[in-house]
């Protein structure tokens, strides 16, 4: 995170690599609609990624698989800017948009973590996250970055737009906070442990979040798909009422996303729903919560960056899931670095 932010809050994107956004004031004010393609870990980063443009910006954002908009024929649309999400480069389903996106003349960002790869090469300009080179195959700390690069890109929208300088400033500081604030959730590994311990037993598990916490509840569904093989389902907090509460019980775990913001009421109630029917809770949040069986605490930071930080325990709850199942968490079965075919 230092490293995507160091120095590209202060210089407004002009160096930022990838040839930088190569979008000045004028184009960045002519953009209608932000559509936002990846998969699997980047797409969810993209679903935060668009709820932040659509939050500080108020530009439409969207955010979509790129393995489902390159076989349907899409509306190409010349007031939209497309950003492509890769941690890789090389995934070949968003290489293939981008290439099919740039044929029909969109203007296309990319947003990449390994310099120099394919969809690096392709984008028009962009940003690189800056995740490391070490990356494994599963995406953790390419996820948190590529959020983080979201944050700025929205803060590069606003600033054309409605966002007002106090705004500007509230984020600024918010995205600075956060280096410390994710050490402070490594801090609770033994915490996290613990529960993993717990969870290692179940067959199957639940997450859900409403709005801001719905991507991490994806996002953290897949994490425990890919290293634990416990199959887990994401769902938003707000649809339990329209099918899914029909699987409660209590082998049946659940983990909810709960910030403290606007909605904190709304996710209680979806938790006294679960109890109702005797499911167990985890909840990732700012306070200790009553309906709970555990509360794992994160720092607050500024409404529209909480996701960062929500996902990153869940990181860790799959890690630790994983090895207490004894599975290679390096090596995934059926997983490879970059999806190539
Ligand atoms: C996309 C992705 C990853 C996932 C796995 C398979 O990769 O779906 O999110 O963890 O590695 O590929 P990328 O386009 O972000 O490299």
């Amino acid at each position: 995170v230092d490293r995507v932010l160091r120095g590209r809050i202060d210089d407004r994107f002009s160096t930022v690599h990838l040839g930088g956004l190569n979008l000045d004031a004028r184009e960045a004010r002519a953009v209608r609609r932000v559509k936002i393609l990846g998969c699997g870990t980047s797409y969810h980063a993209g679903m935060i990624g668009a709820q932040m443009i659509e939050e500080l910006a108020r530009i439409p954002a969207d955010a979509e698989p790129a393995s489902e908009f390159r076989y349907r024929n899409a509306v190409v649309d010349p007031d939209t800017l497309y950003v492509a999400v890769s941690q890789s480069g090389e995934t070949y389903d968003v290489l293939a948009a981008v290439q099919e996106l740039k044929r029909k003349g969109a203007r296309v960002l990319g947003i990449v973590n390994v310099v120099g790869s394919a969809i690096a090469r392709e984008a028009d300009g962009g940003m690189y996250v800056h995740a490391g080179p070490e990356v494994c195959v599963v995406s953790t700390k390419c996820f948190t970055n590529t959020t983080v690069a979201f944050a700025l890109l929205a803060l590069r929208l606003g600033r054309t737009r409605d966002l007002s300088v106090r705004d500007g400033k509230r984020i600024i500081e918010g995205l600075r906070k956060l280096p410390q604030q994710i050490s402070e959730i490594l801090k609770q590994e033994e915490e996290i442990k613990a529960l993993a311990d717990q969870f290692a037993n179940a067959r199957s598990m639940l997450f859900i979040g409403r709005v801001r916490g719905y991507p991490v509840a994806r996002e953290a569904s897949l994490k425990l798909k890919e290293v634990s093989y416990i199959h887990a389902e994401a769902y938003p907090a707000s649809e339990l009422k329209h099918g899914p509460l029909a699987l409660i019980e209590p082998a049946l775990p659940t983990v909810a996303i709960v910030p403290d913001d606007d909605l904190l009421e709304k996710n209680r109630a979806a938790m006294e729903e679960i109890k109702a029917r005797s499911g167990k809770i985890l909840a990732v949040a700012h306070q200790e919560q009553e309906k709970a069986d555990h509360t794992i605490v994160v720092p607050k930071n500024e409404d529209e960056l909480d996701p960062i930080l929500m996902g990153i325990p869940l990181q860790l709850l799959a890690y630790h899931t994983a090895l207490a199942l004894g599975r290679d968490i390096d090596k995934p079965r059926n997983l490879a670095k970059s999806v190539t075919v």
